[in-house]
């Protein structure tokens, strides 16, 4: 669900902590491309008119899309949401991490089996940002009855809601539109939305950890090694693919800033992405790729002056590892050969082709060991290749959901035994 604008790369550039070295000019240039450089604000008796809704609704979800870290937006956000009881849900590339942000949407819905999902549907939506990635959700809105779905964008061109053809479009500045409704508003006590969710949010994150941290070693561990070894104040891109969507089981951190290359989810220039941005900062910028996307886009390590703070992370699995957990395209009868399409390139030998040092390794034990050396200052520009070709990734995929939903019902049952 698009929406139309400026490109994420253009928003990492325009992170204030990406000011840079480069051209202002090039910065003015981009800034033509944007239509969000209006910040329009609403109009007050528009105000009164929508907060009359808001306190009239029990069940309001909040659903951030992509959005560039930093701002005033996340403390708004946190006083809308305790003064509504609304819960926020908020995926890693929404950059808002905290207290009362819920994070990894796919795996909320993906622990509750769908025939419960009727106790978390919403009486009103509110979305803003860029894109969201899980396909739970989007599942979820739809089948949310009478539900009534906001949009708020300050770009004016925009005339219909991307989550709903029958939803509103709010023109305004996303943070002053959460800042406009007044604290002594009312507060939602009894039969909390907040709560529901944010005990979900409790058990799933806890269970996961569990039986991937007990589970065979793969593509979901190696992303879980990753994100819990990454230094704080990290900057991690995340390619298309896979790997956006397994960092989505975990919960994002405090500290690191997320970005991916999605608006159509290309393999292309994920990598260059991550080597521009690192380029014009000065932080750990930590790209992880999958295989394919890693040698598509190999031409992004053609840089005469490659950042020094960029480490490079592949998982390979062999291919378009994806393609072998969705359903569709695995009942092809030529779904190896094009869909997952393995290739017969050399990671170590294409990054030692380009003047970088690569190391690889196959197991969780190897991985934990070789993380704190490629984050370390010393290390310099490397590529660390995860060797998952021979693991069951998409069967170690598909078996966590129907594990935690048996995990979680038997929890649910045991609290509902002893009343609590
Ligand atoms: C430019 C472009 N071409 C093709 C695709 C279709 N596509 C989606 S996922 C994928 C496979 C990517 O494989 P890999 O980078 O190894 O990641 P994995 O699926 O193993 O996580 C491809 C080819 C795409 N998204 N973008």
């Amino acid at each position: 669900m698009p929406e139309p604008g400026t490109s994420e790369i253009e928003s990492a550039l325009y992170d204030s902590r990406f000011k840079g070295n480069f051209d202002p000019s090039f910065n003015q240039n981009l800034s033509g491309l944007g239509k969000h450089a209006r910040n329009p604000l609403l109009p007050q008796g528009e105000i009164g008119k929508l907060g009359g809704i808001l306190e009239r609704k029990k069940r309001i979800l909040i659903l951030p899309g992509m959005l560039a870290p930093g701002g005033q937006l996340k403390t708004y956000l946190a006083k809308f949401s305790d003064l509504f009881s609304a819960p926020v849900l908020a995926e890693n590339i929404s950059n808002l991490v905290g207290g009362i942000f819920n994070s990894h949407t796919e795996l909320l819905l993906g622990t509750v089996p769908e025939k419960y999902w009727q106790q978390y549907y919403p009486e009103l939506v509110l979305t803003f940002g860029r894109h969201i990635i899980s396909k739970r959700l989007r599942k979820f809105l739809m089948l949310s009855p009478e539900c009534e779905f906001w949009h708020i964008s300050s770009d004016m061109e925009l005339q219909v809601n991307p989550y709903h053809p029958k939803g509103k479009v709010i023109h305004s500045d996303t943070a002053a539109f959460f800042s406009a409704f007044p604290c002594s508003g009312r507060k939602v006590t009894a039969g909390n939305y907040m709560d529901l969710w944010r005990n979900l949010h409790e058990k799933s994150s806890r269970l996961t950890e569990k039986i991937i941290t007990e589970g065979e070693f793969g593509n979901l561990s190696a992303m879980q090694a990753v994100l819990s070894l990454l230094p704080p104040d990290s900057i991690l891109h995340l390619g298309n693919s896979g790997t956006v969507r397994y960092a989505q089981m975990f919960p994002s951190h405090p500290g690191i800033r997320y970005y991916a290359n999605r608006g159509t989810s290309g393999i292309d220039g994920c990598l260059s992405s991550a080597s521009g941005a690192a380029m014009v900062s000065d932080g750990l910028h930590v790209a992880v790729l999958g295989d394919l996307s890693f040698v598509y886009d190999s031409n992004g390590m053609w840089n005469r002056n490659f950042p020094a703070n960029l480490r490079i992370i592949v998982l390979n699995d062999d291919g378009g590892g994806l393609f072998r957990i969705i359903l569709g395209p695995s009942k092809m009868p030529f779904f190896e050969e094009f869909s997952v399409a393995n290739h017969p390139v050399s990671i170590k030998n294409l990054s030692v082709a380009y003047g970088l040092a690569h190391r690889d390794v196959e197991s969780r034990e190897d991985l934990l060991k070789r993380l704190p050396d490629l984050f370390s200052d010393e290390s310099g520009p490397a590529v660390l290749e995860i060797r998952t070709g021979k693991c069951k990734n998409s069967a170690i995929f598909k078996s966590l959901f129907l594990n935690l939903q048996e995990k979680y019902h038997a929890e649910q049952k045991m609290e509902d035994h002893q009343g609590i």
